[in-house]
Parts: C-alpha cells; structure tokens; sequence
C-alpha cells in the first residue's frame, strides 16, 4: 500500500557556511514534506560521486542551477507516484535513472538531495522523529563527538599537516557532558593561544577549530590541547584522535609524504606514527595514509593499538570497504552520505562495517548548512561516534539537536562506542 506518494520534488540553490552555493530539496507527499539540505567536501576524495556545478563565471563555477533544472526536470518526473516510506525503491529509481557508476550524470549532489528529502518526507508521512525513523523502535545510542579543536591541512590556514587534531572526551557519560566538558576546554586553549600564540591564533578554519600561527608541528598542537585539557582539570576523561587526510601530502610520484620539512617514505610514516601513539593519549587515527594505500593503511592496523578510521579509503562505498575489510585495512567507516549518493547505499556500508567489526563515525562535510539530518542520522544508525566539528552555527546546531535527542529518549538512552573501545 502506498501510503506516501511522491507528489512534487523541488530544489533551491541555497548558501553553505562557505557563501557557496549547494541544493535544498523538498519532497512533497500527501501524508507529510521532507527537505535536505546537501553539504559539500573541500578536502574530498577521489572516489566520492561526481558533484555537480555549472561552472563559468557565476560563483567562480560554483552555481548549482543545473543540479536545480535536473531536480525539477528530470527526478522529479521519475519519482511521481513513488512510496516515499521505501527508500530502497526511490533510491534504487535514483540509480536506475542515472545509470553511471559515481553518478556522473545526475550530479550526486542531486541524488544526495533528493535521497535525503525523502527520509525526511517518509519520517515526516509516519509521524516519527528522523533518528526513530531510520533507527526503529530501539533506537537509542547517543554518539560520542570528535572535537576537532586544532585545524590544519586544507581546511585551516595555518601550517598544521595534519586536517583535524581532535579531542575525544571518552570519559563522558552523555552528549551534555560531553559537550560541556569540550566547551570549557575550548575556551581555555583559546586563551592559551591568545597569551602565547597572539591573538589571530583564536582564528578558526572550516570546521570552526583554532588555527594557531607558527605551529606546524602535530605534536605542538596536541601538547596544547593536553595542557588545556590538564588545565580544565579533565586529565584522563580525555584522550586524542586526528584526521591526517595523508592523501594531501602525498607525492604519488616520488611515493613519499611531505612531513614537517622531511620527504618521508610510508615505512617513515608509519614510524612517525607509532612514536606518536607511544607519547600520546592516542584513540583514532583518520586516513593516515594515502586513499589508495589499502596495503600500507592494513600493514598500520597490524601495527598500531587505535582505531584507524577510513575517509578518502572508503569514500562510504561498499565495494572500498569491502576490500578493506578483505584486507584488513582500517577498523572504523568514516561514513558521509554524499560521498557515495543515497541514503540506501551509505546504510548498506554502515551495515557492512557493523557485520565485520568495524566501528561507524557518522561525519560532517567541511560545508554544509544548520540542517541536523546528520545528528538524527547518527542516533539512527546507532553509530556510537560523530565528528561534526566545534564551533559556527551549522556545527553547533549538530550539537543542540544531539542534546534535544538525548533529552526526549531521558533514561533510556545510551551513549558512545560499545564495551570499552576507546576509552
Ligand atoms: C574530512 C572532512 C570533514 P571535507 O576530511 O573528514 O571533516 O572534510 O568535508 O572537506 O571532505
Ligand atoms: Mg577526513
């Protein structure tokens, strides 16, 4: 029975916290409307689906008319009459109608929409809160952020290697404590930087995290962290994580990375690393190698005792992950519904890693907008970890809806990764 017909499916080009334009899309049903906002990668990988831009001289290329013209024109039509409570069917029509492989075609910043749209639209039809929707009548694990309070890399300004350099409060017993803990910790490495560092220091990149002048150093950057952390009298309830996103100094040519003025090889990589974990109250490593080393990225689980995340290896596809989980590459999925299109296709990852023992962070794009499907996604998917950033208004409205979630499941909710993994 078809309970949710598609009726209309819409699309805005709307602004991200970058001033870049990105779609809204809107799902209308009889029975309930849906709509989603997409976010956008800057530090993407090479294997995520095919955005789609105009190109030319309006917004540096950026515009999204056409991705807007393909939802009026094209999904639209395509998806009339469609159950907006199957999300397999709808998905599967997205695919069908593309018919490439990364949607080359429709743009997966279409499909990403339009998929997202519909969850809404279905959630909307049953009259469930979104993270009950997709989670049943059992969901209930809050995730456990990664706050990633230093920036680097091509999100920051800053001469940090490394993307992120998070903190973990893993002795958190919720998402308010959590969040209050991290807050207190922030404000006092601000000062820290602001004393010694100067005041720019307090400047904050992409994901809203410090991007202090003159540290180029990771371990610089932990150090400060930890002396915040020491300072805010949390010592142990905390631990440290980071996204290296390796692929951005990585010479495919000469196979070497470019790390604190040395050309390192991945033996040297790998060396620098375990001399890290050894020093450092280290829990996760996100993409420490380049996005094609599976055999490195494997060699470096054997080695090292933290969870290894996989972002740019995955790109939240099922056919990576499967061969990561073939060969042992990685113990956690990096997961980002744009990166591989639909909702259905991001799930079926989601659940392929659960089924081998891999652990699931639910994740921000370095764009993206005050929409908190993510925040609902997380809880949905039981995913244990999120990592949505620190400041701005599109990575604390993550935060607030995380806190109303925990607030309205009270007693029963739990919170963080399974059993003792990480803490
Ligand atoms: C990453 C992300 C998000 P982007 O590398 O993990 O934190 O960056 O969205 O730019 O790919
Ligand atoms: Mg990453």
């Amino acid at each position: 029975m078809t309970t949710a017909p598609i009726e209309a499916v819409a699309a805005r080009e709307i602004l991200d916290n970058r001033l870049e334009p990105t779609l809204r899309v809107t799902v209308e049903t009889p029975a309930g409307t849906g709509r989603a906002d997409v976010p956008c990668g800057r530090s993407r990988g090479a294997h995520e689906a095919h955005e789609r831009r105009d190109g030319g001289d309006r917004y540096r290329g950026r515009g999204v008319r056409e991705a807007v013209a393909a939802v009026e024109g094209e999904v639209a039509p395509a998806l009339a009459g469609h159950d907006a409570t199957d999300q397999r069917g709808v998905d599967a029509a997205l695919r069908a109608l593309d018919g490439t492989r990364r949607y080359e075609r429709l743009g997966g910043n279409v499909v990403t929409g339009v998929s997202l749209a519909t969850l809404r639209a279905g959630a909307a039809a049953t009259e469930l809160p979104l993270y009950r929707y997709v989670g049943g009548a059992d969901a209930g694990v809050l995730p456990l952020p990664f706050f990633d309070l230093i920036e680097g890399g091509e999100l920051a300004g800053g001469d940090l290697p490394f993307q992120e350099h998070q903190v973990v409060p893993v002795g958190a017993d919720s998402v308010a404590e959590a969040v209050r803990w991290t807050a207190e910790v922030y404000y006092e490495l601000g000062d820290i930087l602001r004393d010694e560092y100067g005041e720019a220091s307090c400047n904050v990149g992409d994901e809203g995290g410090y991007n202090p002048i003159g540290v180029d150093d990771p371990r610089e950057a932990f150090d400060l962290e930890l002396r915040a952390i020491e300072a805010c009298g949390y010592g142990d309830e905390f631990a440290l994580a980071a996204d290296v996103a390796a692929t951005h100094f990585y010479d495919s040519e000469t196979e070497t990375y470019a790390l604190l003025g040395e050309s390192m090889t991945r033996e040297d990589l790998a060396d620098f690393y375990a001399d890290l974990v050894d020093a450092y109250p280290i829990v996760s490593l996100e993409d420490p190698l380049d996005q094609d080393d599976f055999t490195g990225v494997a060699d470096l689980t054997d080695r090292l005792d933290v969870q290894i995340v996989g972002d740019d290896l995955f790109t939240t596809t099922p056919r990576r992950l499967e061969e990561g989980i073939d060969r042992g590459a990685a113990t956690a999925l990096l997961w980002k519904v744009n990166q591989v299109g639909t909702v259905t296709e991001a799930t079926e990852a989601a659940r392929l890693a659960t089924r081998n023992g891999y652990a699931v962070q639910v994740s921000e794009r370095s764009g993206q907008t005050p929409d908190t499907w993510l925040a609902d996604l997380a809880v949905g998917l039981a995913a244990g970890q999120i990592k949505t950033g620190v400041t701005r208004g599109e990575r604390t409205e993550q935060y607030n809806r995380l806190l109303e979630i925990e607030a309205e499941l009270g007693d029963s909710a739990t919170f963080g990764p399974p059993g003792d993994a990480l803490r």
